[in-house]
């Protein structure tokens, strides 16, 4: 049974010409027209991927369509707009997502059918851009989903690199191998090169002083030595059940000059398109570190290229509008996505000091009032700070305002300084340390009316820890905005079974849209037949992974009664998957020690863990090792049989997780307390009523608060013991605190029993010596909470109830409330839906 969307009827059939008509011969037309005409093939080469194209291209019109609408409607009401400014969108496959949010999904279904083809097998064709490392550039993709589907007036901006996340492969080692991601090698028909908008962005140069005749007072002007051209690229966002349709701008570089002709004409070839490369590095590379600061001059130049074009569009889009640059922070709301898009503050100072000509304070008012500043982490090593001699080199005038910023701002906490210069010293944006480094972190507080952390916990690190300082001088300025998922990918789209039980029990889609509405599962968590058909779909949907890991790896894995126990997500240490494969050689070894009738009794699990290490991080890459050592011997080993196997899947990314997450019935979100800002994939596993084993850190608090303590499998210490369990470690030495059980583990790997020991010394040693991240201090409390998690299994009534009270209890996971937040508490936006009637009125 089909339930229709009443609330929102959609209104393409209005809008659109004749030609982009939705009945379903109408689709195959203009397939087949985009085959001929814009591949271009002959409808004898009809092949899946030739019409995953076509169909992808019939798409694009729509979405054009309905963006030019929404464009002109949001400029003719002048409502405020959100602007995201991000380094990395990660939004995973297109076409399924634009389908079902088009309502189309029957009418494709049908057209394709006609040439043969199932749709599930042409979404198979689209590759995944890799735009993004993992949490914080998903979230950016799910926050455009919610933006569209609620009608919000936004935008995303970002960068077109050429070659996303690398691809990752296992080598005959063990150890990840990396492969370039040429994903722009066939067209992406999704992204429409926009080749009216062409920026000039400056590098390098001289500043210029002068008097300014009218005021008598002192100006400046950068002259750039450099320039490249940003050229816009723009993905265009379709919401669910609405026609609205935002717009993801990506800026890629291209040369000023594309061809050096003095030396073409010297017979220097190769010198004459040097130009051209030097221009496309720019946007050439996506850095692969998460939660890591490179710190790479080229790194620099992305984010500067990124902010300058972007806040360029910005107010080219506002004097549009007829209006003046005083109404800029009535115009656009402008969010950093974490500190990468820092240099927007002084790149909008400039614009408004030497383009404007205002005066310091109208500038730095409508700076302030302009920007906000998300943090996404608490990590030393991922706090950017950039040295100075970088910055005066490639940008001198953003150098010189960092400096009047600074100045001015340590001139106020000078009153309040009593300690002779230390609180001074600690809130300059300008630190002296082993360099001269700009501390971007502080830079953007400063210049943002509203700073907020991904989770309570964070939030409350930030304003008691990290950023005390600012808090106490700025107490209003920090808020919290929990982070939230998208339940159209990562519910409806991804698990269709489910969301079809969801709606035919709820006698209702609304739950997509307000996914609050999940609560009214709370009173089936305990019926018999509603259990039944739930841990159904459950098996469904482990099935499907079954067959894929004996498709891509050749490994028969049992999956009835078999626990699915998934660790996805960065390999990192402070993520702990150390702590993970650890206690599956423990599992292992507790095996091989039973008896045949013990035997009998154990609860059979498959771990899995998947995720790519940045290539420069050697520790991350050495625990894949250690993984892949642990896995070839127990998956091997003839007296474990289907008891206990380790699956490490290669090539972690969102449409394996939107795979894996359906098929999961516990996942482990084990960070060390403290460290993991908010976590996202946890929010996406419960959704899909997996459970969740995990420490009390980040966003895993607030799904116990929001779905019962009762129902995830919580352990260890919480962030407020963590120090002082470091403190220990470091005066006790780590190993003399070390539980038995896991100073044996780590004797039978010293022992070569998972490969040549050398390799894995430097793990050891850090895990004897100090610790870090606290994992033999935890090793007890997570090995008990894991068996805790295994004799619940065999409880399937108890079980079954836990994951449905977890997903009745996830509404508030959702991004639409995360949304709605920023958009009430920060941004000061309302949605502006396009109105039927109007519409109508046009196509008259
Ligand atoms: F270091 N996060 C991420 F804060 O995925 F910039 N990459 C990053 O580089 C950073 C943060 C940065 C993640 C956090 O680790 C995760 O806890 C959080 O859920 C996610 O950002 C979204 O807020």
């Amino acid at each position: 049974q089909k339930y229709k969307i009443e609330k929102k009827p959609l209104l393409v059939e209005n809008l659109l010409s004749p030609y982009l008509g939705s009945d379903f011969k109408n689709l195959q037309k203009q397939i087949v027209y985009h085959l001929e005409h814009t591949l271009p093939r002959n409808t004898k080469t009809f092949e899946s991927f030739g019409t995953y194209l076509a169909t992808s291209y019939t798409i694009r019109d729509r979405l054009l369509q309905l963006s030019h609408d929404t464009q002109k409607y949001y400029n003719e009401k002048k409502v405020k707009q959100a602007c995201y400014i991000s380094i990395e969108y990660l939004m995973g496959r297109f076409l399924r997502n634009a389908v079902l949010n088009l309502n189309l999904e029957e009418k494709y279904e049908q057209a394709l059918a006609g040439f043969g083809y199932a749709l599930e097998d042409i979404y198979d064709e689209e590759q995944d851009p890799a735009l993004g490392n993992g949490g914080l550039g998903r979230l950016a993709a799910c926050f455009l989903d919610t933006l569209a589907t609620h009608n919000y007036p936004a935008w995303g901006y970002g960068l077109r690199y050429n070659y996303g996340l690398f691809r990752q492969s296992i080598g005959s080692e063990g150890e990840q191998v990396e492969k370039t991601d040429v994903w722009l090698q066939f067209p992406y028909p999704f992204m429409v090169e926009n080749h009216f908008l062409r920026i000039p962005i400056g590098f390098y140069g001289s500043i210029e002083t002068y008097v300014d005749e009218k005021t008598k007072g002192t100006r400046f002007k950068w002259h750039p030595s450099e320039y490249v051209i940003a050229q816009a690229n723009d993905i265009l966002i379709p919401g669910y059940g609405t026609d609205n349709t935002n717009t993801l701008r990506l800026w890629s570089c291209r040369p000023i000059e594309e061809l050096d002709f003095d030396k073409f004409s010297l017979g220097d070839f190769k010198g004459a398109s040097e130009k051209r490369l030097d221009a496309e590095n720019i946007t050439n590379v996506l850095y692969p570190n998460d939660n890591e600061v490179a710190g790479k001059e080229l790194r620099f130049k992305q984010q500067y290229f990124l902010v300058a074009a972007t806040l360029h569009d910005i107010i080219r889009r506002l004097k549009e509008q007829k209006r003046t640059i005083y109404e800029l922070p009535d115009f656009a709301a402008v969010q950093l996505n974490d500190t990468h898009p820092t240099l927007a503050i002084p790149e909008l100072l400039r614009i408004l000091l030497d383009e404007e000509m205002l005066t310091w304070d109208e500038a730095w008012d409508i700076t302030q009032r302009t920007f906000s500043y998300t943090n996404h982490t608490i990590l030393p090593e991922a706090l950017e700070r950039w040295p100075v001699k970088l910055i005066s080199h490639l940008l001198p005038r953003h150098m010189q305002l960092i400096e009047a910023i600074n100045w001015k701002f340590l001139e106020k906490i000078r009153k309040i300084d009593k300690n002779n210069g230390e609180l001074t010293k600690k809130m300059s944006l300008i630190e002296n340390s082993w360099d001269t480094l700009v501390r971007m972190a502080w830079l953007a507080i400063v210049g943002s009316h509203k700073v907020n952390g991904v989770s309570g916990i964070h939030t409350n690190i930030l304003k008691n820890i990290v950023f005390q300082d600012f808090h106490s001088f700025y107490p209003n300025k920090f808020v919290n905005v929990t982070n939230g998922v998208t339940p159209r990918r990562w519910l409806h789209a991804c698990n269709p079974q489910l969301s079809e039980l969801i709606t035919s029990t709820l006698k209702s889609n609304d739950w997509i849209y307000d996914l609050s509405h999940l609560s009214k599962l709370r009173e089936y968590a305990g019926n018999e037949d509603f259990q039944l058909k739930w841990a159904a779909i459950k098996l469904f949907n482990k099935k499907k992974l079954q067959k894929y890991v004996k498709k891509e790896l050749n490994i028969e894995i049992g999956c009835k009664d078999v626990i699915y126990d998934i660790q996805i997500k960065r390999i990192h240490e402070y993520k702990r998957q150390l702590m993970n494969v650890l206690a599956s050689i423990h599992f292992y070894f507790q095996i091989k020690k039973m008896n045949e009738e013990e035997k009998k009794k154990v609860q059979r699990r498959v771990s899995f863990i998947a995720g790519k290490a940045a290539p420069g991080y050697l520790v991350a890459k050495k625990i894949i090792k250690l993984i892949n050592h642990v896995s070839k011997v127990i998956n091997n080993d003839p007296e474990i049989g289907d008891l206990f196997k380790v699956i490490y899947l290669p090539n972690y990314s969102v449409t394996l997780a939107e795979l894996l997450i359906p098929a999961t019935d516990v996942s482990e979100h084990i960070s060390t307390p403290g460290c993991e800002a908010s976590g996202t994939s946890n929010m996406k596993f419960v959704l899909n009523g997996g459970l969740i084993l995990g420490t009390l850190d980040g966003a895993n608090l607030e799904i116990m608060e929001n779905s019962g303590e009762e129902n995830v499998f919580a352990f260890g210490i919480t962030s407020k013991e963590v120090p002082e369990v470091k403190q220990r470690n470091i005066e006790q030495g780590a190993w003399n605190l070390m539980p038995e059980e896991l100073q044996e583990i780590l004797g039978i790997i010293e022992e070569g029993k998972f490969g040549e020991v050398d390799e894995f010394r430097g793990l050891l040693e850090e895990l004897k010596g100090v610790d870090r991240y606290i994992t033999g201090h935890d090793f007890i409390p997570y090995i008990k909470e894991l068996d805790n998690v295994m004799s619940t299994y065999q409880n399937p009534q108890k079980w079954w109830k836990m994951s449905i009270l977890g997903c009745a209890g996830s509404g508030w996971l959702s991004s639409d409330r995360t949304i709605k937040e920023y958009a009430e508490k920060i941004w000061g936006i309302k949605p502006c839906p396009l109105p039927k009637i109007e519409s109508e009125k046009e196509l008259g």
